[in-house]
């Protein structure tokens, strides 16, 4: 499959604000989620690990009980594509499933 070639800064820019919670951190997307317990941030993270596989694209992330901190790049491409902004979206949407305790 073609891998796709990183973004040019002004388009992350633009597709981050539909993307709300997720900034720009040391160049990748970046959200910090917190839930209510261990269990559902680790569940999210099962969630988001089957959507990374199907994607053949994967995260970087942090998980302390009921935090998960999660950085997204594109190592091949040395910077951010759709890939990441893919992927997040899906997590996105799988966070807000789970019921959070804060944003
Ligand atoms: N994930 C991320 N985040 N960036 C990549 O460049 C990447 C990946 N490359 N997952 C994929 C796997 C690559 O190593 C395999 C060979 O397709």
């Amino acid at each position: 499959m073609a891998r796709p070639t990183k973004l040019a800064d002004a388009e992350v820019t633009q597709r981050l604000a539909a993307l709300p919670g997720w900034t720009l951190k040391d160049g990748k997307l970046h959200r910090e989620l917190t839930f209510p317990d261990f269990t559902q941030a680790f569940a999210f993270m099962t969630d988001v690990a089957r959507e990374a596989d199907a994607l053949d694209h994967h995260p970087e992330w942090f998980n302390v009980y009921n935090r998960v901190v999660i950085d997204l790049a594109t190592h091949d491409a040395s910077g951010i594509t759709t890939l990441d902004f893919d992927l997040a979206r899906r997590a996105e949407d799988l966070a807000r499933r789970r019921a959070r305790a804060a944003p």
